[in-house]
């Protein structure tokens, strides 16, 4: 066995299924071993960006790590800003990057960069296999630092991929260890403050269990549910409960957090503004609010919650939470942020996942959802555009029979479009709502918001898509996959549902 197979064979003994890839000359022994370890399957991603996207959105419907494979540098540096956000979301992907062999460094190739310091600040580990026999040992290193705290990238020199790897020798990962929780300091500030209290969930602590946990605190304490403005991954409808989400916008999020005495969080960092502004505050926490931290990113959100649930609410009836009307489809009208939001909330299937990358169109969709059939919705967790296509790529490998669906902002989707030949090409049930405003609206509203509004040329022109006009009809089509624009609430109807209801990939383009 060569170094290349000893990483591959480690990385599917421990769990990863799928290898998201753009390689060059320095990974070619990893693509030839990729055939002798059939439980791990080869996506070709036609960007970097578009890889590390789709190992985020995998492994955040999976929960095992998903693999990137990236060339030298330059092929890092190009999926950087997803692994920004895959690392905001704390998913476990594994990214690994060929590097030259090790006695070719000194002959300072065009290819050669320093790869460890492009990749540290978006790695939560980054390491080297010197050696094919490191190889195994280092890798099982990576995927047990992406469990623990997400993406770490491991570079991997062409000699030690072709070189004889010898015996493979993976020591065990440690357990865990057993985590404790504060949940009598907790309990104590829900049960005895006479303030207004708020639980703020994030990470972990959104899944079915965590949220029916949550409810019943509410139930018997009084408090109220907000959740992360972009949850990695939140479960969502089906009468669960539906916390708040806490607003973008930093006067919204003071409004909403402004009164609080406490703030207990759980699996959410203390919430701070996206921006600084001149003259506003950098956190919309008030100064009297009491921040208590229950658990925090790394830890068992639900579990937490749980446990507190049984210190302040052991006879609270979970039943007694749920409940939601169906959202109402509108049948005719213009196309707006709230007439899409209408339809998708009314049309989306059960299980259906939902990757919300449409920035302003997208702002009146998550409150209607929370009355939809159960679905999972995976939100831009690091800010960083061009993550909703390759997201949805990766959520629909990991899961073939539910519905995936791409809520996706024009600007935004032109940075990772190569995703849709991905869609294509794999046959993926993901259907893309592309949403052509044709401008960066949301800049349009900072400059707006900062007191620009009267704009000059220069900020006009930097904020404007619609000369030329993009047709994403041609360019999905383009790639595979058949589009179709829609101009009309009359239109969506129809086209949303027969796109739902037909496998493999497709575009609707709604004319805003
Ligand atoms: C990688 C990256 N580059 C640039 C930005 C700055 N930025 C934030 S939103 C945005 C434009 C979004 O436009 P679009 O996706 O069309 O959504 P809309 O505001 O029109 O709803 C830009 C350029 C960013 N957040 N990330
Ligand atoms: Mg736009």
């Amino acid at each position: 066995m060569n170094g290349a197979t000893a990483l591959l064979r480690t990385a599917a003994d421990a769990g990863v299924r799928v290898c998201f890839a753009n390689p060059g000359t320095t990974e070619l022994p990893l693509v030839v071993a990729l055939d002798d370890v059939p439980e791990i399957r080869p996506v070709l991603g036609l960007f970097e960006g578009v890889c590390t996207g789709a190992a985020d959105g995998f492994a955040r419907m999976a929960g095992t790590p998903a693999m990137a494979l990236l060339h030298l540098g330059p092929g890092l540096a190009n999926g950087l800003a997803n692994l920004h956000n895959a690392r905001r979301a704390r998913t476990p992907v594994l990214t690994v990057v060929g590097d030259h062999a090790t006695d070719h460094h000194v002959h300072d190739a065009p290819l050669e960069s320093d790869i460890a310091t492009l990749a540290a600040p978006m790695s939560s580990w980054v390491g080297t296999a010197s050696r094919a026999a490191e190889m195994a040992v280092r890798t099982a290193e990576a995927i047990t630092a992406a469990r623990q705290g997400g993406p770490a990238t491991l570079i991997v020199p062409a000699d030690a991929q072709w070189d004889a790897a010898g015996p493979m020798e993976v020591p065990a990962a440690p357990p865990p260890a057993p985590a404790a929780y504060p949940v009598a300091e907790a309990a104590r500030l829900l049960t005895t403050g006479d303030g207004p209290a708020a639980l703020l969930l994030g990470g972990g602590a959104l899944t079915p269990t965590a949220l029916r946990a949550a409810g019943r605190i509410a139930l018997a304490t009084g408090c109220r549910l907000l959740s992360e403005t972009f949850p990695a991954r939140m479960e969502r409808g089906g009468g669960l409960p539906a916390p708040e989400r806490l607003p973008y916008p930093l006067p919204q999020a003071r409004a909403v957090l402004g009164d609080l005495e406490t703030l207990v969080l759980v699996g959410a960092r203390a919430p701070v503004a996206f921006f600084a502004y001149p003259d506003q505050p950098r956190t919309p926490i008030a100064d009297h609010t009491t921040v208590h931290t229950l658990a925090g990113q790394s830890q068992d959100g639900a579990v937490a919650l749980e446990q507190l649930a049984e210190a302040v609410a052991a006879g609270a009836d979970p039943r007694a939470t749920t409940g939601s009307s169906p959202v109402e489809l509108p049948t005719s009208g213009p196309l707006s942020p709230e007439s899409i939001a209408a339809v998708l909330a009314a049309l989306q299937p059960e299980g259906a996942i939902v990757v919300d990358e449409a920035v302003t169109t997208g702002r009146a969709y998550f409150p209607l959802a929370a009355a939809a059939p159960p679905h999972t919705y995976l939100a831009l967790t690091g800010g960083s555009i061009g993550q909703g296509l390759p997201c949805a790529t990766g959520a629909a490998v990991a899961d073939p029979d539910r519905a995936v669906i791409a809520f996706q902002a024009d600007g935004s989707a032109m940075y990772t479009l190569q995703a849709l030949w991905t869609h294509a090409r794999e046959g993926l049930d993901v259907t893309t709502l592309l949403c052509a405003n044709r401008s960066y609206r949301i800049l349009q509203g900072e400059l707006a918001h900062a007191g620009l509004a009267e704009r000059g040329p220069a900020a006009a022109a930097l904020t404007d898509l619609s000369s030329p006009t993009v047709d994403w009809v041609l360019l999905a089509e383009g790639m595979g996959v058949p589009g179709r624009r829609v101009t009309t609430v009359e239109e969506l109807v129809p086209a949303l549902t027969e796109a739902l209801s037909t496998p493999g990939p497709r575009l609707l383009e709604l004319i805003l």
